[in-house]
């Protein structure tokens, strides 16, 4: 196909998913307290389905190779973000090594929040343990010391003050997911509520 031959020409209008409306401002959404979690008894586990553990401390986490991402984020309350800037781990650099057959993640919180996804949706450089925000410490409302970045998901995926993901052979309902929203959660595809 020659050069200039596909798609539409460019225009000034941001793309955003279907619904959905921009914001300039960061909104706070938090189904509870805000936990405090100090960084010397800061972990992160994946823990497999035959119950194998793998563990990282704040240091550990700090010393395996780091990401910036920059990604538009959309809350399925409507509001999106454009072009936010995060560093933090690639969930492939925490899964790499790990041996696992199962196909379904749970990644839950400190503070006892939980949100299921496909494990392949954190794969292939989509989702992060991020812990910095635009140069700064992840503030603490917005999910710091760290949370789940998996921003081709409606944001409710990406779990604040992420502790953990369990890998799982059967799909089971997070926090969110159980009240009625969308097992997967596709923006693009307007996929809110069960049933979308
Ligand atoms: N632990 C935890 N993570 C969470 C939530 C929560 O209530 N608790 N809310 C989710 C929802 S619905 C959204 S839209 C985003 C909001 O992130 P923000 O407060 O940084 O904008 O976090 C998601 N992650
Ligand atoms: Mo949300």
């Amino acid at each position: 196909m020659s050069p200039g031959f596909q798609g539409r020409p460019r225009t000034a209008e941001p793309a955003l998913p279907p619904g959905q409306y921009l914001t300039e401002d960061f909104p706070v959404l938090s189904a509870g307290p805000t936990p405090k979690v100090p960084l010397d008894t800061w972990e992160f586990v994946i823990t497999t389905e035959t119950g194998a553990e793998f563990r990282w401390s704040w240091t550990e986490l700090m010393g395996l190779p780091q990401e910036t991402a920059t990604v538009d984020i959309h809350c399925v309350t409507r509001w999106s973000k454009l072009a936010t800037n995060w560093q933090g781990v690639s969930l492939d650099t925490l899964l790499e090594g790990i041996d696992t057959d199962a196909h379904y993640a749970l990644a839950h919180s400190y503070g006892g929040y939980t949100t299921n996804l496909p494990l392949d949706d954190l794969r292939g450089g989509r989702a992060w343990v991020a812990h910095t925000y635009d140069g700064s410490p992840l503030p603490a409302e917005h999910g710091g010391p760290a949370r789940l970045l998996v921003p081709h998901l409606y944001f409710w995926k990406s779990a604040k003050w992420v502790r953990g993901v369990r890998l799982k052979t059967v799909d089971e309902p997070g926090f969110w997911e159980t009240a009625g929203y969308h097992d997967y959660g596709d923006p693009w595809r307007e996929q809110r509520y069960q049933g979308d």
